[in-house]
């Protein structure tokens, strides 16, 4: 939403005070606070600060000389004696993650794209620029940050070189960039200069936390952060290759991660509940089933999120079920993390087809084509010309149709979110996952005193039998919802149907 040459899709920003062009103006951005505000509504603010866009003033000036007042608030290392990167790190968008610049000789560190340039946290006045701008959101009454790649702004004060695996040119340099030594003194910091004074919530997007450093990050004693984004789900379908060497998730591995998570901050932190987002494909289509039983998964996923501790994220679409899109021509991507793969890729050798079957499963374009409102030109999106094709499948999924279908997807999550709201073991009660081993069955328990509730997910198009467990034999049973038009009988074994949901109260 911030100013931004656009390179990749507005995580590269060049005015933190300021609105992108396309998106119209601060008077705009004043006139949706107060319609959110209105409604009883939140919203929260990206917080992109683990770097700016190469058209950042700042970074204008950095660039300009090495004893520049701003050169420091950028990464900058001389080449090394032979004039090759300073380290042998790679970006999260192919290539090297260092951009020589022969305006001084000297490279500067960016883990993502070339025109995102990784701020300096080590330099004390960065921290102050980043905490005054927050504080200047802050007063204008936001409600909170999503804090990008947050645990990336401390690295390994050397810089090191990381690992070159098999085959690659670069290393991941993660194990020096993510969680780094002075992470927890700059939330904390970033906490008592800027978030303090307000009432607000933060989530902090941690590619490659796990739930130990999840804990520290969201204890409240330690005052850094209320929850955050973690990946270890949204991995599972990677092989050793990373998210484009395409692997076949097994459902107990799932079953596993995300119990892992719910046991991990079950008394300590918070969690936080997603499948989908700007990054990631459309989780009917990546965890469910986006043809035959595209309504009837999306509401089984939701279920089996909706229902678990934390706090759940809905992303546009996801409550319609939109699905993955799949354009036969690279021209019609936008995404620069996939734009530079393919190219990557194909100066390997690598056949168009197969490039364009990973992009397919976890293109990041999945989950941004146009939002479909409805069976008109663009799906009502626009009445110019789409920045990215719409999914041709607009015409029978689309937020108006769904709005008019009582049983449809949105409905589903509406009730999902008023059972949310009115039991509270949904909110406090204890986990606990059921038939581990089972291949096509998620289901679990929350506690709270005497209301145990009992979740059910088919993950499947098969018949497969659910086990109730004895302890809960005698409970007097109540179906909350259910995804199926069945009876509510809660027999001993139950043989589910496709993609069947069931979310029973027992007492
Ligand atoms: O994403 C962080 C991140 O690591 C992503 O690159 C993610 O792991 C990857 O896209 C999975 O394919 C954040 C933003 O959400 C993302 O949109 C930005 O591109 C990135 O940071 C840089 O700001």
């Amino acid at each position: 939403m911030y100013q931004s040459p656009n390179d990749d899709n507005g995580y590269d920003i060049s005015d933190y005070q300021d609105i992108m062009d396309e998106f119209g103006t601060m008077d705009d951005w004043e006139h949706l606070l107060a319609e959110v505000h209105k409604r009883g509504m939140r919203l929260v603010m990206d917080l992109v600060v683990n770097h700016t866009s190469d058209e950042h003033a700042w970074f204008v000036e950095s660039r300009k000389s090495k004893d520049n007042p701003y050169r420091d608030y950028y990464i900058w290392r001389a080449p090394k004696e032979d004039g090759s990167e300073p380290n042998n790190w790679a970006s999260s968008f192919s290539g090297s993650a260092w951009q020589y610049d022969d305006m001084t000789g000297e490279y500067y560190l960016h883990l993502f794209s070339k025109k995102q340039p990784d701020l300096n946290w080590e330099n004390p006045t960065v921290r102050e620029e980043v905490y005054n701008m927050m504080r200047w959101w802050l007063d204008k009454g936001i409600d909170g940050f999503r804090m990008d790649v947050i645990n990336f702004i401390s690295k390994h004060p050397d810089l090191p070189d990381g690992k070159i695996k098999e085959g690659k040119k670069h290393a991941s340099g993660s194990a020096y960039f993510r969680n780094g030594p002075r992470i927890h003194e700059f939330l904390q910091e970033m906490n008592e200069k800027a978030l303090d004074d307000y009432d607000v919530m933060t989530v902090g997007e941690m590619p490659g936390v796990t739930p130990d450093w999840a804990q520290e990050y969201t204890d409240p004693k330690n005052n850094e952060l209320n929850m955050v984004f973690q990946f270890e789900h949204v991995d599972l379908d990677s092989g050793s290759g990373g998210k484009w060497d395409l692997r076949q998730l097994q459902l107990t591995d799932l079953k596993e991660n995300l119990s892992k998570w719910q046991y991990a901050l079950q008394d300590v932190g918070w969690n936080s509940l997603y499948m989908n987002n700007h990054d990631q494909p459309r989780m009917v289509s990546r965890f469910g089933n986006d043809g035959q039983y595209r309504e009837k998964s999306a509401k089984m996923l939701a279920t089996l999120l909706h229902m678990m501790k934390g706090t759940p994220y809905i992303y546009q679409g996801e409550e319609f079920g939109m699905t993955n899109v799949q354009f036969e021509d690279i021209h019609d991507y936008r995404d620069i993390e996939t734009l530079n793969m393919y190219k990557e890729k194909r100066e390997e050798g690598v056949p168009h087809e197969e490039i364009m079957q990973s992009i397919y499963v976890k293109g990041r374009d999945n989950a941004r084509t146009p939002v479909q409102w409805n069976d008109r030109e663009h799906a009502g999106f626009t009445t110019g010309t789409p920045w990215i094709r719409v999914n041709p499948n607009y015409r029978e999924i689309n937020a108006e149709a769904a709005l008019n279908d009582p049983q449809s997807i949105f409905h589903y999550y509406r009730q999902l979110i008023d059972i949310r709201r009115r039991e509270d073991v949904v909110v406090y009660g204890d986990y606990e996952l059921l038939m581990a081993d089972d291949e096509e069955v998620f289901a679990y328990t929350r506690t709270l005193n005497e209301a145990t509730l009992l979740v059910i997910c088919n993950f499947y198009d098969g018949a497969p039998t659910f086990k109730l467990p004895k302890t809960l034999h005698d409970h007097k049973k109540h179906l909350l919802i259910t995804n199926d038009e069945i009876g509510d009988e809660l027999s001993e074994e139950l043989t589910l149907r496709p993609y069947e949901a069931r979310v029973y109260k027992l007492t």
